[in-house]
């Protein structure tokens, strides 16, 4: 564990999405001052040479470690990676049990390789698709809805996902946030819907949500641009 210092700055590369709410609801749940960078991914900030050269993934969230004045600073991307940094640089949102610290990662990488990529693909077939291709979006939907209730099985037999609230819980809610995007009727999944509920009161993951909300209109997913941008 570490306090701040002068020379630790936090910098988050970000934008008002399920992602970039993940880093924004832990850094608020640490109470880190960190600067706000907007990535405005409709007019394909993620791809300019700069932004590259620090996030060699061109997709937002990533996260800047200012954290001694004699050293480089720590350039991080993949969202996962960057709650597990910040959880370790802190010691706090990960659990110090090796039970539950494996529970913790395997809810973090379920989320990451599996929720995310699959809800954002349901959304983006039903939604953002021009051409409507029924298999994609019935394949999609019902593998959004398998994690669904892999989630409900898990959450009717604990309060979190690995012991106590953890990055795990952080990782997951950031999506979660967007259930009704995904086509996700909460109340036929009660205990997660309990659960959010839970989440959603914490002052942090408000203020965590809030993050950019004055950003959103700058940023139109549907234009031909940001889709040639993004899609
Ligand atoms: N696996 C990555 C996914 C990040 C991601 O998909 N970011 C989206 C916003 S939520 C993005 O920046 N998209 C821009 C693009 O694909 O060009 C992570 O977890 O950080």
């Amino acid at each position: 564990m570490i306090t701040s210092t002068e020379a630790e700055i936090f910098e988050l590369y970000f934008w008002p999405t399920p992602n970039g709410y993940k880093v924004s609801i832990l850094l608020e749940e640490l109470e880190v001052p960190y600067r706000l960078i907007p990535v405005n991914i409709t007019a394909g900030d993620q791809h300019a040479p700069d932004f590259i050269d620090r996030f060699a993934n061109e997709k937002i969230p990533g996260l800047i470690h200012h954290h001694s004045a004699e050293s480089l600073p720590r350039t991080i991307f993949e969202s996962g990676a960057i709650l597990l940094y910040l959880a370790d640089w802190f010691g706090r949102f990960l659990p110090e049990s090796v039970e539950n610290r494996w529970r913790c990662l395997q809810w973090l990488f379920w989320q990451v390789g599996g929720l995310g990529p699959m809800a954002g693909q349901s959304h983006h077939f039903n939604q953002y698709a021009t051409e409507k291709i029924v298999y994609a979006i019935d394949r999609y939907q019902r593998e959004c809805l398998k994690h669904y209730q892999i989630l409900e099985r898990q959450l009717q037999k604990t309060s979190f996902l690995a012991g106590d609230y953890s990055i795990a819980d952080i990782a997951v809610l950031g999506w979660v946030f967007r259930h009704e995007r995904h086509r996700v009727a909460l109340e036929h999944f009660p205990a997660v819907e309990a659960w959010y509920a839970g989440l959603m009161n914490r002052e942090a993951v408000k203020r965590g949500f809030e993050t950019g909300a004055d950003l959103i209109p700058l940023g139109n997913f549907n234009t031909t641009e940001a889709r040639e941008k993004l899609f």
